[in-house]
């Protein structure tokens, strides 16, 4: 049994998921959205039948409800196997339904019972925040007992899911809390003065040799835990489908057209599979040349769109992709217009423009959004590398 967290590439970088009675631990600099990484994991774990028990410290539990429901992720302990241990309520007084209500969650003991019992029904254990139970319950105890909790999970194959924010703790618990677990996701933005992005990496895995890669990532609302791509350039020549392409791929698309043809940014939000990105199609015309030199500098990867049926504008389309290309982006040319008489094939237009054999060639009908996914797929398995 492999518990998916349901991450975008996460999966993949540990080599499937979580296996039987290995520990992850999402480990989240201070105001960077990490939780959501685990309230993730526990989703799909609970949408894919496992029996799964929720040690909650964050908040009450129908504050913790909504927040799923917020996030798209419809959860109720009488429809999924979720056992929640509820290590809030009794803080501020409160009546809880819980099935395990933690009378004093100051005491690390009384967490004790809870779970070693919850244990033994679960296929999968999750602490909303272990950074939380330290605050309440003290850093020296709480490392000792989450040790111990790992330790017996492990005996039992139960695997175990945690968040933790990295608040200023000593160095040894932070230290300690990392070399706890089997694996670590590291959660961190990208600051500049504000934070500008987020990002997660495997910091650690024992049980498979994962890259140390940054992603990128967004929280969309609802959705949950998307990869990000900041942006894809759109290029090709003058009426090729570049427009209709950044629309056909996007939930929302702004074009500044006159006359037709584009004379300032396209603008797409794309949101597929677990990926969002943002899609920007500039004007084919030449007099705009200057524009797109400067934007393919800061994009993460190119479309050529061109028209199949025209191949005198091959030769542009090759210069553009020349332009655009520096230092090696990653590249899709997408071979649109596949509908009309005439069509070139992808292999035609591949040894007519002189192509690299690793750069794909996707044919598509823009306008009918056949082979537009297909191609953002490719481009950002080649973006991401995974
Ligand atoms: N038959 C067919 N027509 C298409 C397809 N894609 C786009 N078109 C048409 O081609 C014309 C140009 O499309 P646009 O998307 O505006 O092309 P563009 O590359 O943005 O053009 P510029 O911004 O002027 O360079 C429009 O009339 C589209 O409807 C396709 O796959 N098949
Ligand atoms: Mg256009």
């Amino acid at each position: 049994m492999m518990l998916k967290t349901g991450i975008p590439k996460l999966d993949e970088l540990l080599g499937g998921g979580v296996p039987a009675g290995k520990s992850l631990l999402f480990f989240t600099q201070p105001g960077i959205e990490g939780d959501v990484f685990g309230m993730q994991t526990l989703y799909n774990a609970l949408t894919g039948g496992l029996r799964a028990a929720y040690v909650l410290t964050m908040s009450p539990p129908y504050e913790f409800f909504e927040s799923m429901r917020e996030l798209g992720w419809e959860v109720s302990d009488t429809e999924h196997h979720l056992l929640v241990i509820d290590g809030y309520s009794k803080l501020i007084g409160m009546d809880s339904k819980a099935k395990y209500v933690v009378d004093d969650p100051y005491n690390i003991e009384n967490f004790d019972a809870a779970v070693r019992s919850v244990l033994e029904e679960s296929d999968a254990l999750f602490f909303s925040s272990l950074s939380d139970l330290m605050d309440m319950c003290g850093e020296v105890k709480t490392l000792e007992s989450v040790r111990a909790w790992l330790k017996l999970a492990a005996e039992k194959g139960v695997p175990v899911v945690a968040n933790f924010t990295a608040w200023p703790y000593d160095a040894e618990t932070l230290e300690g809390i990392k070399e706890a677990f089997n694996a670590v996701v590291k959660i961190a933005g990208i600051a500049e003065r504000i934070i500008i992005g987020q990002y997660y990496s495997v910091t650690k895995a024992d049980w498979v040799e994962a890259e140390e890669k940054a992603l990128l990532f967004k929280v969309v609302r609802p959705g949950g835990v998307r990869a990000y791509i900041p942006k894809i350039l759109v290029t090709g020549p003058y009426n090729a489908g570049k427009s209709t392409f950044v629309g056909a791929l996007s939930k929302r698309a702004v074009s500044v057209d006159r006359f037709g043809t584009t004379v300032a940014l396209d603008h797409g939000y794309v949101d597929y599979k677990g990926v969002v990105a943002e899609v920007f199609g500039t004007p084919g015309q030449e007099r705009f040349d200057p524009l797109l030199k400067w934007l393919g500098g800061e994009s993460m990867g190119v479309f050529l769109v061109v028209d199949s049926t025209d191949a005198e504008s091959f030769p542009r389309a090759r210069k553009m992709l020349e332009m655009t290309r520096a230092s090696g982006l990653p590249c899709v040319v997408v071979a649109n217009k596949q509908d009309l008489p005439g069509a070139l094939s992808p292999e035609e237009i591949r040894k007519q423009m002189r192509l690299e054999e690793d750069v794909p060639v996707i044919p598509a009908v823009a306008t009918e959004r056949k082979g537009v996914f297909e191609a953002f797929e490719t481009l950002v398995e080649r973006i991401m590398g995974i």
